[in-house]
């Protein structure tokens, strides 16, 4: 059975541990749209230049990602529409994949795991995914990247994959449960005035 991730639980250790990655470099932390802004439904385009404004967007996406703190972020979510995405699965954050025009080469098997969103925060469920994929990108340099995942890797870059094609975790949940979800948001966004 997958290993599902735990919520969220050491907001303040985050906070604590990303500013010492800031040190040596200047931090922009992205703002991560919200379900259901329409940006999160648009398709990405593939990248067709490495240059260092592609380096930077990686950063970018690296430092708003750890410090959400998540374990994957689409470009999508920061409202650039690029085939690009980061994921850190480790429990000490500091392995980062960076996958530049992924697409995933073989797939098998069939896992349920627990889903979370940083575009729908405090909202987790479960989704069927492939258990295990093989994934062929490029990194923000340009070098061919292959890996095989299973786990919360390849849950994650499912995941990260979707958003890559304006698809949400929330999109494979039953017609209610999503109808209870959209009536929470909109009285969240009525909140937030
Ligand atoms: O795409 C995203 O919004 C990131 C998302 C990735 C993801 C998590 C779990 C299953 C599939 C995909 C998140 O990182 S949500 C936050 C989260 O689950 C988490 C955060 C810190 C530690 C452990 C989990
Ligand atoms: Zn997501």
């Amino acid at each position: 059975k997958t290993q599902c991730p735990k919520p969220p639980q050491n907001k303040d250790l985050t906070r604590i541990l990303h500013p010492l990655r800031c040190i040596w470099q200047a931090m922009a932390l992205l703002p991560i749209l919200e379900y259901p802004d329409p940006r999160l439904k648009k398709v990405a385009a593939p990248v067709t230049s490495f240059t260092p404004d592609l380096v930077r967007l990686v950063r970018d996406m690296a430092e708003t990602m750890y410090a959400a703190p998540g374990v994957g972020l689409a470009a999508t979510q920061v409202d650039v529409h690029k085939r690009v995405i980061v994921i850190d699965v480790s429990e000490t954050k500091d392995d980062l994949l960076v996958l530049v025009n992924p697409e995933i080469v073989a797939a098998e098997g069939e896992a349920e795991c627990e889903e979370g969103c940083l575009s729908v925060p405090g909202y987790y469920d479960k989704v069927t995914r492939a258990a295990r994929i093989t994934v062929r990108a490029r990194n923000e340099r340009g070098e061919p990247i292959e890996r095989t995942a299973e786990g919360l890797l390849a849950v994650c870059i499912q995941h990260e994959m979707d958003h890559l094609i304006g698809k949400m975790f929330v999109d494979y949940l039953s017609p209610l449960k999503r109808a209870r979800l959209a009536a929470r948001q909109r009285k969240k966004q009525r909140l937030a005035g």
